[in-house]
This record gives structure tokens, sequence and C-alpha cells, in this order.
């Protein structure tokens, strides 16, 4: 890093640090709490009691960053009302209006040739459900989009003409599962998604997210995703890269594997094998392999959990409450749900793995094995410290509305819909039954072999949410948002109402 080094000046609120329990704190607690009628737990108001010396133009913008995020935090902006933690309210009125707007600005049937158009109807689709709204009055004007954007030989792109992509493709779809509908399951041509996904398949496991595009965990997910809520068949096309005329070989052979490969000596995933890791990729890899198999026993086989789980939980900032995408990097309201979303899927392995391959073994095991966590019955990120930076540090309070990244960005659909998410795994608690059908005793040895269990399903795993009601709950009991499902990303009924719409098919 070529930044100049030089001693730390201690000139922001968050470098003059105090030492907690000192004097001076307490008496500032005890102003707080005579004048403002609550008080906020140093832990979101103090800087981290250790701190490198170094300055650089990281160490720069993470001292800018607390500092604005304390200045939220505390409680004490004007004109921003707090309830007795210091947390203002879920401004839900201002957020609905953004997203019907957001939805309202496009033109009638939304055709403009925006390559990320699918993801923004599946934003603000999703944002509105999480917010308790009724979405089915956009089923009209999503299935005539939805037309424009599928091609002929499969898949949807960005809009009209566009080459199909594995991401706008996963965006169409989970947006006619929130509409719902026979028209809306109706518009989406499985013969041809069946046979795209075939071409898009590639020999070492993992998918190509378009023709001749890259390989990457993505399209892994995404893909995963597409071939379970549309109940296709995994058979292998003779024109798929990885068709080897061997039946047993099909679209999800491999994938598995091709997850394990991602994770990085950090202990998190990267996009690719040997790349950086980042938790948008976490979320893609644990979502995947939670749709291969029952999570107690296909993550935890394919992936070394307590490395994961430690990177997982350095991505929690103090005093901010918030997740960073990767090492060194800034907290972002999106994470609540690329990383957040994370560990309702971690807890589901962990807490289905007393007999599961953790025990028995399983590729990433060995050493894993000899520090098993405990049982997750307990948080294993900090719930408050997230509720906290999403309501006082993501909320765009003026006129506005709608969530954001960190106090001084602009709200958008992306962050509203990302920050919601990650609101919603903090209030709930997942967990997740047997699979059906599941007679596994955990003495198998899993080596070699993916955790399927059954023809392209997620074993009908049964997830049950409950609100989170252990700890201190800082939030007012209106502000809970709707669940969504920890792997879909949309609500529970919607995946269902799919799934069963297409399982009595035959053929196409
Ligand atoms: C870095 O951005 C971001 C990435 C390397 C990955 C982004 C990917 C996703 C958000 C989603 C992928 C998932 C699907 C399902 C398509 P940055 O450098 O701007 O942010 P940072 O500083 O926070 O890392
Ligand atoms: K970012
Ligand atoms: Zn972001």
């Amino acid at each position: 890093m070529a930044a100049a080094q030089q001693r730390r000046p201690s000139a922001s609120p968050i470098s003059a640090l105090r030492s907690p329990g000192s004097e001076s704190v307490d008496e500032e607690i005890e102003f707080d709490r005579k004048t403002l009628g609550f008080m906020v737990p140093n832990l979101f108001t103090q800087g981290p009691p250790v701190r490198d010396p170094l300055v650089t133009a990281t160490s720069e913008a993470q001292d800018e960053t607390t500092d604005a995020c304390v200045a939220c935090l505390s409680g004490k902006d004007e004109g921003i009302e707090c309830n007795e933690h210091g947390v203002p309210r879920l401004d839900r009125e201002r957020h609905v209006r953004f997203l019907h707007q957001s939805l309202g600005k496009l033109p009638g049937r939304f055709v403009a040739a925006d390559a990320s158009r699918p993801w923004f109807l599946y934003w603000c689709l999703s944002a509105l459900a999480m917010l308790g709204e009724d979405v089915t009055s956009y089923r009209e004007s999503i299935i005539a989009t939805a037309c424009s954007m599928q091609n002929d030989s499969g898949g949807f792109g960005g809009g009209g003409r566009q080459l199909s992509h594995l991401a706008t493709t996963y965006a169409v779809v989970l947006s006619l599962a929130l509409v719902g509908g026979e028209e809306a399951y109706e518009v989406v041509d499985r013969k041809a998604m069946w046979r795209w996904l075939c071409r898009l398949k590639q020999p070492d496991g993992g998918f190509q997210v378009c023709l001749g595009g890259e390989e990457d965990i993505r399209g892994a997910y995404c893909a995963a995703v597409i071939l379970t809520l549309l109940r296709l068949p995994l058979d292998l096309t003779p024109d798929s890269p990885a068709y080897t005329g061997d039946s047993s070989v099909d679209l999800l052979t491999g994938v598995a594997d091709y997850v394990r490969r991602c994770q990085t000596y950090e202990g998190g995933i990267s996009g690719q094998p040997n790349a950086e890791a980042h938790g948008a990729y976490a979320f893609c890899a644990l979502g995947c392999l939670a749709l291969l198999g029952h999570p107690s026993r296909s993550i935890s086989s394919y992936l070394d959990v307590p490395r994961l789980l430690a990177w997982l939980s350095a991505r929690q900032y103090a005093p901010e409450g918030g997740f960073s995408g990767r090492t060194n990097k800034l907290v972002d309201g999106c994470y609540s749900h690329w990383v957040g979303g994370c560990f309702p899927l971690i807890e589901a392995c962990l807490n289905g793995s007393s007999s599961g391959p953790m025990a028995s073994g399983g590729p990433a095991a060995t050493t894993a094995g000899e520090h098993r966590p405990p049982p997750a019955d307990e948080s294993l990120f900090n719930r408050e410290g997230l509720i906290r930076y999403i309501l006082c540090c993501c909320q765009d309070h003026t006129k506005r509305g709608g969530l954001r990244d960190k106090p001084g960005k602009m709200s958008d659909a992306y962050h509203t819909c990302y920050v919601l998410s990650g609101l919603s795994s903090a209030q709930h608690q997942w967990e997740l039954d047997e699979p059906y059908g599941n007679n596994d005793n955990g003495d198998e040895d899993v080596e070699g072999k993916e955790e399927r269990e059954g023809k392209g399903t997620d074993g009908e795993a049964v997830w049950a949410v409950l609100p989170f009601l252990d700890g201190p709950q800082v939030f007012d009991n209106g502000d809970r948002v709707r669940p969504i499902h920890p792997v879909y990303a949309i609500p529970q009924p919607c995946v269902r109402a799919m799934k069963e719409y297409f399982d009595g098919r035959q053929g196409f």
C-alpha cells in the first residue's frame, strides 16, 4: 500500500480513544440517560479498543465510516425520533412509497433495454413483500416484461434481444414467483431453459453465467435455484460440454465440489477457485449447497465450516454493527443479506450435524472434526448490532425514503431489498426439519459422494421460521419485517406454490 505511512493523529472522535468504563464515559452515559431518556451500549458508540497505528488510505476510510456511523448510532441525530433503545422506527410508509415509485417510473411495460432491469424488478417486488405489501397488482406488467426478455434458445436476457444470462434469469424467475399465478408460471419455456442450462454446464461441475461467458459461483447458485424452483429434469443433452454418455453424470454432478474449490485460505468463499473471498459469494456457496442436499450434511461435507464461520464473524464490525464484504473493507448495508443471510444456513448446518459428516469426517472435516463448534442454539452473530446498523445508519429519513449502503450514500432498490432481507434474518430464527424420507445414519463415508436427497430437489427440506425472541429487542414490534426463504430469498409461500405447480408435470 503506497499511502503515506505516518503516526496516526488523534483527530477523529474514534481515534481519540477512551477506555470503556472510564469515569468520563460513565458520566456521559449518565448524562444521556437523563437528557435523552435512553442509553446506547458502549459497544456501538466507541472505537475498537485495539488499533493498528499505521495510517493508510484504508484506515482513513475506515475511521470516516466509523465516525459517520457513530453519529447515527448514538441516537442524538436532530429530528429523528428514537425509542428507549436509541433506535429509530422502520420508516415503512416512506420505503413502500420509494419502491412503488421506483417501479412506476418504468415505462408502461418496463421494456427499456437496461441489462439490469430484471434485477430491479426482483429487488422492488421482494422488498415490497418483506414490507408486507401485496405485489400481485404487478402481475400483468411482470408477465409482459418477462415475455419480452425470454429467448427462444432458453433463459432470459436483461431486456428484449439481449443474450440470456443466469443472473437475469434468476431475477426473472424469482419475480414471476413473487407475483405468482398460473399465467406467470407459464411464461417460462422450461424445455428451452433446460437445454440452455445443459449448454452452460461445464465438465468441472460449475456453470458459465452465459454462453461463452465466465464460470463462477453465482452461476452455480442461480442454476441450482432455477432447476429446483422450476422442477427441471437433470439429464444432460448430448450438446452439453459436461456430457459424457454416462447417465449418472447430470446437471448437478460436481457442483458441490466446484463450491468446495472456491473456499480460500482465509476461510471465506471466492467467486472462482483461487480468487479473493467475498461475502456475496459465501451466500451463493451456502445457498447452492443447501439445495444439493440437507444443509446439515451438504454444507459440512464440502466446506470447512469453522474456518468459514470465523471469516463470516470477522465481517461484522463494532461499533458500526453492520457487515463488510471482505477483509479490510467497509461496512455496507447490502451485506446484511449476503453475509447476514449466511447465518441461518450455517445454523441449519450446525444444528443438524450431531450425527452428520462433521462427526464422521467428510472431505473437509478432517481437521474441522477435532474443533467442532457447539450446536448453534445461540446467535452466531450480533443481531442487536446488525439491527442497530440497519435502523440507525441505513434508512433515508428524507421524503425520498428507501434504504442505503451507509450514511452519506443515496438509497436505491438494490440496497432497499438486501438491507430489509438482512433485517429479516436478524429478526427471525430458522429451523430445518429432517428431509422427507431421510434415513442417513451418519456413519456413511461421504467422501467423493455428493449429498443428494433426490433427483434435483433440496430433499423437500422443511424450513420453519419463528420470530427471534432471545436477548434484548431494540426494535418496536411493528418493525418486524416478513421472513423470506433463506435460500430462495422470496417469501416461502411463493417458493412452495411455484414448486407445487410444476410438480405434477409429466415431461415439459
Ligand atoms: C465487490 O464490490 C463485490 C463483489 C466482488 C461481488 C458482488 C456480487 C454480488 C453483490 C452478488 C452476486 C450474487 C448473485 C446471485 C448474482 P465492491 O468492491 O464495490 O465492494 P466492497 O468494497 O464492499 O468489496
Ligand atoms: K460495497
Ligand atoms: Zn452495497
